[in-house]
């Protein structure tokens, strides 16, 4: 008997809702209470079940389609159903065993001769995208559905295939579903995908190997209609962004990050500065962030373990014997971190004048890559713009990075009483896979004392 499904009303005032996924195609035989579609309202996601045993004889909606309270999502025969329990129990034990497998494994029950209409039904349809067209739509050039391509199917606003079951898995397991690679027709995800994923996440957690949770692709699930709560625009993202954007989900993901904070005197360097700078040119005017790099690399040589980068796969700590400082650059593209090389072998003034031309470069997007290349450490300098801390991002694979905030006059207690003094706020961020507390803290005082004395620069490094 022909029965057509249609959407329930599944909460007080909820009157439509978005298919998010469905876990049925054309000919499937559907158990009574089997999950044929998900529905997201405003309220939450809720599977639509079959209200009886049967054939799936049409899908009318699509993954990413709006459909009100009272739309028709499936016409499904129900006529086996009498005198058939048995077969319609197995049918429903075959179905949750393999609700995401898209064919079922039993042998096929003979056909009985099609109808007209049968014969006009549709293939089973490849999982549809948000955006209504189907994976197979998508890839190209698309020859069979093995060979759809899927990184043209699974993009950040679209819907991962996979059916309600699976999801529910993935769910109660822990893993976010837009990870897994589906393995099925048009990229569907299977549970036994699930399972391989969380395998391999176990293994590589095992054998001490980093997993990255974005593969290299920034990973985000869909945006919400924020058009809903008022007028937005969108603009895409410049090159600039999209690396950066990648580079810290990467760091951030990845790296157990500490910041230390401390502060440094720096009335005597700022006195100097003045001075040199009096008879300096544009070229090689002395600032605050070219004493900075000088001391950095100091300290490095001093501290080679904050010079270095971790290789989980080897077990092994792997120690730069050069010292290369990139220095964030802010610029209208984004921010840039061009290095300069050998930092510890250069003077302050020669540092200056290679940076004041590096940052020049980099503003006017005339840096080159091999420019940006190559870094051991970081220089974050924020302190000509304003603020009094942040809580900068390692750069990987290096270890540690140098936030530098606005200096300040402040009082500060010299024993006696409370003496004006220029105070130099840094914030210190590191790998604590590689550095402890301690190591923290001495390296960053290494650096405040060498800047209150610089002497201590050329004593210690
Ligand atoms: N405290 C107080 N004043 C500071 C300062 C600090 N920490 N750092 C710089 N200044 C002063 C400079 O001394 C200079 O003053 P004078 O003209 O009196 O000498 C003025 O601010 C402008 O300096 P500058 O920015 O031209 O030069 P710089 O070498 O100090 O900085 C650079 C170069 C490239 C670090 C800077 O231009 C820049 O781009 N900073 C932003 C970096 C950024 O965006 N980081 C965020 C990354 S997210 O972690």
């Amino acid at each position: 008997m022909k029965q057509e499904i249609r959407v329930p009303e599944v909460a007080e005032g909820v009157t439509k809702g978005t298919v998010v996924a469905i876990a049925i195609a054309v000919g499937d035989q559907v158990a009574a209470d089997q999950t044929l579609v998900e529905l997201e309202t405003d309220k939450a996601v809720v599977e639509i079940p079959s209200p009886t045993a049967g054939t799936i004889m049409e899908v009318r909606v699509e993954e990413g389609a709006e459909v009100a309270v009272g739309a028709v999502i499936v016409v499904l025969d129900s006529e086996g159903d009498t005198g058939e329990s048995e077969k319609a129990s197995t049918g429903e034990a075959e179905a949750t065993a393999g609700a995401d497998e898209p064919e079922p494994e039993s042998e096929p029950e003979p056909e009985p001769e099609p109808t007209p209409e049968e014969e006009k039904q549709p293939e089973p349809q490849a999982p549809r995208t948000a955006g209504g067209a189907s994976a197979a739509e998508k890839s190209e050039p698309a020859t069979g559905q093995d060979q759809i391509d899927l990184t043209s199917v699974r993009r950040d606003d679209e819907v991962a295939p996979a059916s309600p079951t699976v999801r529910r898995q993935a769910r109660e397991l822990g893993v976010d579903i837009y990870r897994v690679k589906g393995s099925g027709p048009g990229g569907r995800i299977s549970a036994e995908d699930v399972r391989n994923y969380v395998r391999d996440t176990m293994q590589k957690i095992g054998s001490g190997m980093v997993v990255s949770s974005t593969a290299g692709q920034p990973v985000q699930r869909p945006l919400p209609d924020l058009s809903r709560f008022g007028t937005i625009s969108r603009e895409p993202l410049s090159k600039v962004r999209e690396l950066t954007a990648d580079a810290m989900s990467y760091a951030w993901s990845t790296i157990p990050m500490v910041t230390q904070y401390d502060k440094a005197r720096i009335d005597d360097i700022e006195k100097f500065r003045k001075q040199f700078n009096a008879s300096a040119t544009a070229e090689n005017k002395l600032t605050m962030t070219a004493f900075l790099v000088k001391d950095c690399a100091a300290a490095l040589r001093a501290f080679p373990h904050f010079n270095s980068a971790l290789d989980l796969a080897s077990k092994e700590l792997v120690l730069n014997h050069f010292i290369n400082i990139g220095v964030a650059v802010d610029t209208p593209a984004g921010l840039l971190v061009p290095v300069i090389r050998d930092a510890d072998g250069k003077g302050i003034e020669r540092i200056a004048t290679e940076l004041n031309k590096l940052a020049e470069k980099t503003r006017e997007r005339r840096v080159s890559p091999q420019e940006l290349e190559g870094g051991t450490f970081t220089i974050s300098n924020l302190g000509g713009i304003g603020g009094n801390a942040f809580t900068p991002i390692v750069y990987p694979p290096q270890v540690a990075i140098l936030g530098v905030s606005e200096a300040e006059m402040a009082p500060v207690w010299n024993g006696k009483k409370f003496a004006p003094q220029l105070m130099l706020p840094l914030s210190l961020t590191y790998d604590h896979r590689v550095i402890d507390g301690a190591a923290g803290a001495r390296f960053l005082r290494w650096i405040c004392q060498a800047l209150e004395n610089p002497l201590n620069m050329v004593m210690k490094g």
